[in-house]
């Protein structure tokens, strides 16, 4: 695969060290300008402050790269991006597009790049509307990587999702929790069947999962101060309903809705999904580092 691996990340995985993937949709399509290069840039800031290197995935002018260096950063934070899942990551690459990556497309880049983490805010999942299911599910399933998130996006059917989750057999965590993450909201009522307490114990069963022959595990990080369930129920019925009149499809439908979220919440989801990002990849740098003492015994 032809890929462009920053050359610190290069050289760090070479060495064993840690390294945390981040994506950028969250940065082309999830946040206006100038906040969204604020957020790249701090999540990188983040895990390397908790002693790991960050290794943001984007695509330029159909190169995909492991690693936006800062001058990458800034021109794909401000320049015209697709959203690229894996579906339509040929046809991106091959028209030399800029795009963002998804959280399956960025485990698809990161994986070829030999990392073994990646730090998200919430994965993709079953939507409420008929048939739509995010690439990002077979991805989880497909790749050995440890995803964190803050569980499935609030705007998805979160128990269709988890459901899901267990068909393709993608061993989920909850971290330091029992019930799924509700992103937004902390914990959902969902019962998770395996929990860790210590980013130790993460690195510890995914030395286990690999020597079975298994994929990836997904780690559940509830959001430290989530908002209350009734609130956010409330502006989810009110996005969806404006969702549904405006007869999206497609890849539209999550930006659009995390937009109309943010609209009728006066910006109270964003300022929680920035909190959880960083969250996430602070222990993602943890579970990095972990990962990295394991494997350089
Ligand atoms: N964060 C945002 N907006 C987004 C996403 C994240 O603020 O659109 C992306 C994530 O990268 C996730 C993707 O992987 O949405 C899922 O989109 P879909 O349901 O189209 O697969
Ligand atoms: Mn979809």
């Amino acid at each position: 695969m032809n890929i462009k691996i920053n050359p610190q990340v290069k050289d760090t995985l070479q060495n064993a060290g840690a390294v945390v993937a981040l994506e950028s949709t969250v940065m082309t399509h999830g946040l206006p300008r100038p906040q969204n290069l604020e957020l790249s840039e701090s999540l990188e800031n983040v895990v390397r402050a908790a002693g790991a290197i960050p290794a943001t995935v984007g695509i330029i002018a159909g190169e995909i790269i492991v690693g936006l260096n800062a001058d990458e950063m800034k021109y794909l934070a401000n320049a015209k991006a697709e959203k690229a899942s894996i579906w339509n990551l040929a046809s991106i690459v091959s028209k030399k597009q800029n795009a963002g990556t998804t959280v399956a497309t960025t485990l698809h880049a990161a994986n070829a790049a030999g990392v073994k983490v990646f730090a998200t805010g919430g994965i993709g999942g079953v939507h409420h509307e008929e048939y739509d299911e995010s690439a990002d599910l077979a991805a989880l399933a497909k790749y050995p990587l440890i995803t964190v998130c803050a569980g499935p996006k609030s705007i998805l059917n979160v128990e269709a999702t988890l459901e899901r989750l267990e068909s393709l057999a993608v061993a989920t965590i909850g971290y330091k929790s029992d019930k799924l993450a509700g992103f937004h909201s902390s914990l959902t009522d969902l019962n998770l069947s395996a929990r860790a307490d210590s980013p130790k114990e993460i690195a510890d069963i995914y030395a286990v999962q690999q020597s079975l022959g298994l994929n990836g595990l997904l780690i559940s990080n509830p959001v430290q101060n989530g908002m209350a369930k009734e609130k956010l129920d409330k502006w989810l019925a009110q996005a969806h309903k404006e969702a549904k009149a405006e007869n999206l499809k497609g890849k539209t439908v999550t930006p659009f809705l995390l937009a109309k979220l943010a609209e009728v919440s006066n910006n109270e989801t964003v300022e929680v999904n920035l909190r959880l990002l960083e969250q996430n990849a602070h222990l993602g740098a943890k579970i990095a580092i972990e990962v990295a003492k394991l494997e350089k015994n």
